[in-house]
């Protein structure tokens, strides 16, 4: 697919400028005034980074959006040299610090459309308050990147990946995915809307579901939450 680029200053968030767009467009700024993780939590935005929304067909399952873009952004991090991985179900990780979230929102209805908002840390400074949770690409690989290439290089990825996943499905990603992914086979502390508990994470299902064995044995299968590494 060809996609369109949008390139803005300022926006309030670009997820909720690309409410506007058609599929197959992308919504950049280089700053946000009010730019969000999962749950309206906030979300570090400022100038330096790479902030952007893909607009897309709605799928029958959008985690497989995530999932697609988190590949996306893996391999070309990857690509530049830097030592990340994934981290289920939304972020891309150096060590235990954020480098990139992402946030997919859906629209059903007439205008039915999948936002893929994606937030990458490349030489915008965080503020003391993310000092031990987040980090840039500038300080994982000591020099700076310019923003609109890495925007182009991803969108081209998940380009790439997009177009396996329509002529292969989701199988042959959430394989790419899990091999990329630094939750798995780790115990794990997990905060989500159903509380607080710990366990050891084995798979992610084909829904992109978290696979969770519980000390009682139990399997928990986990669709939302926070994840904190144990060991
Ligand atoms: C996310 O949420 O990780 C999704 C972030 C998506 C941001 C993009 S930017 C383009 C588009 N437009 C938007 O308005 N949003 C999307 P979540 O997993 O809930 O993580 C949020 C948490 O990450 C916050 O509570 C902070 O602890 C932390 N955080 C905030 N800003 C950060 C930053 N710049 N880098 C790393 N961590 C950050």
């Amino acid at each position: 697919m060809k996609f369109a680029f949008h390139f803005f200053e300022k926006l309030s968030s670009t997820n909720d400028k690309a409410i506007d767009a058609e599929p197959w467009n992308v919504v950049a700024a280089e700053f946000q005034t009010r730019g969000r993780g999962r749950f309206k939590r906030p979300w570090s935005s400022g100038k330096g980074g790479a902030w952007f929304s893909i607009v897309l067909p709605l799928p029958e399952n959008p985690a497989e959006m995530t999932f697609l873009a988190g590949l996306s952004v893996y391999n070309v991090l990857l690509r530049y040299g830097a030592h990340v991985s994934i981290k289920w179900p939304n972020d891309i990780v150096h060590g235990d610090s954020k480098v990139c979230g992402i946030l997919t929102e859906n629209f059903y209805g007439k205008r039915q459309k999948s936002i893929v908002g994606i937030g990458l840390n490349v030489n915008n400074v965080l503020p003391p308050s993310l000092k031990n949770k987040a980090i840039s690409l500038k300080s994982i690989l000591k020099k700076e990147t310019p923003v609109k290439k890495a925007i182009l290089d991803i969108v081209k990825e998940f380009n790439r990946q997009y177009t396996v996943y329509r002529r292969e499905g989701f199988f042959p990603i959430l394989k790419r995915w899990k091999s990329g992914c630094c939750t798995l086979g780790r115990n794990i502390s997990i905060a989500s809307l159903q509380g607080r508990f710990s366990g050891k994470a084995i798979d992610v299902n084909e829904h992109c579901h978290l696979m969770v064995k519980l000390p009682s044995g139990k399997v928990h299968e986990l669709i939302e939450g926070d994840i904190y590494t144990v060991s």
